[in-house]
């Protein structure tokens, strides 16, 4: 993941907050001087970073915690929140016919991130063709058909021709038929005149429906000149931050672009073409923070439910009171929303560690426990634990499964058990999404 770095600081800092049943200010003051060293690593700008400690400071201290919700509770709230805001808002990416014309210093990953996009566009399903329109950099032309002919997207363009207004113009008459349309540009190693003069005309001639700008995250703070050079010249109306793989300044990059107003589209961590992501402050800076993607996990229990005929609660993924039907209910839930381990590496557990076997249920296995379960008294569905020797062996015959097989499923019971004990333990209560979700949203 990017940003590694920061998020490890970052949680180190919260950490401090465990098990504190008031909010004390030194306590705050700590994990305020934590959080502001982490930024400013980072390359975030210092008057960003003293006007967020200062907010996070206040609200922790004046802001009554909400019933039920522990300190550490408390102050994650509000850093998450003051986080999220220093990411800018969230952006939107059209799946429709459009036009998209890239800006960026040479260097910056614009040819790279044009590839990324075709492919990004083309994995929704969108007929795309690119245009390569850099008539500076030697071998530019063939640097992006080779890159999209990897991913078999169309290139148009003409090594030899050197006015980059004659290939778009007659470029776009040949890409008529493609639903998104990618214009590579050139850059240079500064911002001259002639540079920007290009591509306000490649601008205007092409009509783009949108202009995005490619910056190096390495770039830092810095990277909000750039932003609003660019921005001044075409009006960009998104951003891409590329090769936050590479670089601790990523969080300065994001927080500086965001603070000139031009959404964050993209972010870009690697060479490949696949190495695209889409940029949510939400689930970013929740992930940074070690909390667990929540939107997108709940996304996805949403997707997992319509469609099944029976009524799914997301809650019963992970409920508090553990029947052996709870638990099968669970696993058909967990079933239905992919791989497990996915959908924990999406909560936010913290410490709580998974034994390795829960992970391991699969659909075979699920039928013969149903088989087992359907063996068993009411009494023995609801409380396990009254289950015995001879009532094993009993179910076993009744079942035609072995008695290991009993044992087993009765062990996993008892793991899974467990482990949610600690779950909610972890979480200061009983574990309730709607309720984290509505914690982290900030509407209590
Ligand atoms: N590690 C990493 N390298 C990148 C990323 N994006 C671009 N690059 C590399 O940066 C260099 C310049 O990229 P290029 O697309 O040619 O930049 P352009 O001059 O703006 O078109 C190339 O070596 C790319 O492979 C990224 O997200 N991560
Ligand atoms: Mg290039």
């Amino acid at each position: 993941m990017v940003l590694d770095r920061l998020g490890s600081s970052l949680k180190d800092a919260l950490k401090k907050l465990a098990g504190k049943t008031v909010v004390d200010r030194a306590a705050v003051e700590d994990l305020v001087k934590d959080l502001q060293r982490a930024l400013i690593q980072s390359d975030v700008n210092v008057k960003l970073v003293m006007r967020l400690s200062q907010a996070i400071k206040a609200r922790s201290l004046d802001e009554e915690p909400a019933k039920g919700m522990s300190v550490r509770e408390h102050v994650l709230r509000i850093v998450y929140q003051e986080l999220v805001g220093l990411m800018g808002p969230p952006t939107e990416v059209a799946l429709g016919k459009q036009t998209i014309l890239m800006a960026g210093l040479q260097g910056s990953g614009k040819t790279t991130t044009t590839a990324k996009l075709a492919r990004y566009f083309q994995r929704k399903g969108l007929r795309v063709s690119v245009i390569g329109a850099d008539t500076f950099r030697p071998g530019a032309f063939e640097q992006l058909a080779s890159l999209c002919q990897r991913i078999n997207v169309p290139c148009i363009g003409d090594p030899n021709e050197k006015d980059a207004r004659k290939i778009v113009r007659e470029g776009l008459l040949k890409a008529q038929t493609a639903e998104v349309v990618i214009i590579d540009t050139q850059g240079r190693h500064g911002l001259e005149d002639d540079l920007i003069q290009e591509i306000i005309d490649l601008n205007e001639l092409s009509k783009a429906s949108h202009r995005w700008l490619v910056i190096d995250a390495a770039l830092g703070q810095q990277a909000q000149e750039q932003a609003r050079r660019f921005h001044e010249a075409i009006g960009i109306d998104g951003v891409i931050i590329t090769k936050m793989d590479g670089t601790a300044k990523g969080g300065g990059a994001l927080s500086a672009v965001a603070e000139t107003g031009a959404g964050i589209v993209f972010i870009g961590s690697g060479e490949t073409s696949d190495d695209l992501e889409r940029f949510d402050p939400d689930g970013f800076i929740s992930r940074l923070l070690g909390m667990g993607d929540l939107k997108s996990l709940v996304e996805r229990a949403e997707e997992a439910i319509s469609g099944s005929a029976e009524e799914l609660d997301v809650n019963a993924v992970l409920r508090g009171k553990f029947t052996l039907r709870d638990m099968y209910k669970q696993l058909e839930a967990v079933n239905r929303m992919g791989p497990l381990k996915q959908i924990m590496s999406m909560l936010p557990l913290g410490s709580v560690e998974i034994p390795d076997g829960v992970y391991e249920v699969t659909g075979t296995k699920m039928v013969r426990y149903r088989i087992i379960m359907d063996s068993m008294t009411k009494k023995e569905l609801d409380d396990p634990s009254t289950i015995n020797s001879s009532r094993t062996h009993r179910i076993a015959v009744g079942s035609g499964a072995q008695v290991e097989e009993v044992r087993e499923l009765l062990r996993y019971h008892k793991t899974m058990q467990k482990a949610l004990k600690g779950f909610r333990g972890a979480g200061g209560g009983r574990f309730d999404m709607q309720r984290i979700m509505k914690r982290f949203s900030g509407k209590q």
